[in-house]
């Protein structure tokens, strides 16, 4: 079955600061993901607070926020066939000392301060997608193009 997705996935400002983004890229890519936009941006505490207003009054809202507006980010949609729940897998659990190795939290992740600096950010379900990928990008923002490798599969499952 070919359901084709897309998904909102940032890398955190601790991932950007301690030089990961190229390894997380490779990752999404190896896997046979599309990135379809991309952009760095320093997101601020108004679009934070938005992302993440279903946790507004929680005890970690506040170093959640701090977090991921201490520095750059970059984000990105990427698509593919069941976008939302492989990339999620491939995050692994919020907290990196339970995500397992083989993850991106597992692998790269490990320290928590004020609030869990889980390395990624990767929407949860179709809903939580189209909502994250409005809040961060505009339509002319994503394109459409084929990797050089789809002949392969398509001829055989379209
Ligand atoms: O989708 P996730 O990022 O895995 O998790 P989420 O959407 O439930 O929560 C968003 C972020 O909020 C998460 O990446 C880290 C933070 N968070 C969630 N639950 C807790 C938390 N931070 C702390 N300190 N404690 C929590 O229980």
């Amino acid at each position: 079955m070919r359901k084709i997705e897309r998904t909102l996935v940032i890398i955190k400002p601790d991932a950007v600061v301690r030089g990961l983004i190229g390894e997380i890229i490779s990752r999404l890519e190896k896997k046979g993901l599309r990135i379809v936009g991309m952009k760095m941006i320093h997101i601020d505490r108004e679009l934070a607070e938005k992302h993440y207003a279903e946790h507004k009054g929680k005890p970690f809202f506040e170093p959640l926020i701090d977090y991921v507006t201490k520095a750059p980010s970059v984000v990105m949609v990427v698509e593919g066939r069941y976008a939302i729940s492989v990339v999620r897998k491939m995050a692994g659990a919020t907290d990196p000392k339970d995500a397992e190795p083989g993850t991106i939290r597992g692998d790269y992740g490990l320290d928590v301060g004020d609030a869990i600096y889980n390395v990624i950010h990767a929407s949860d379900s179709e809903e939580s997608a189209k909502r994250e990928i409005e809040l961060y990008f505009k339509d002319e923002e994503l394109h459409e193009y084929c990797k050089a490798a789809e002949w392969f599969y398509h001829s055989h499952w379209d």
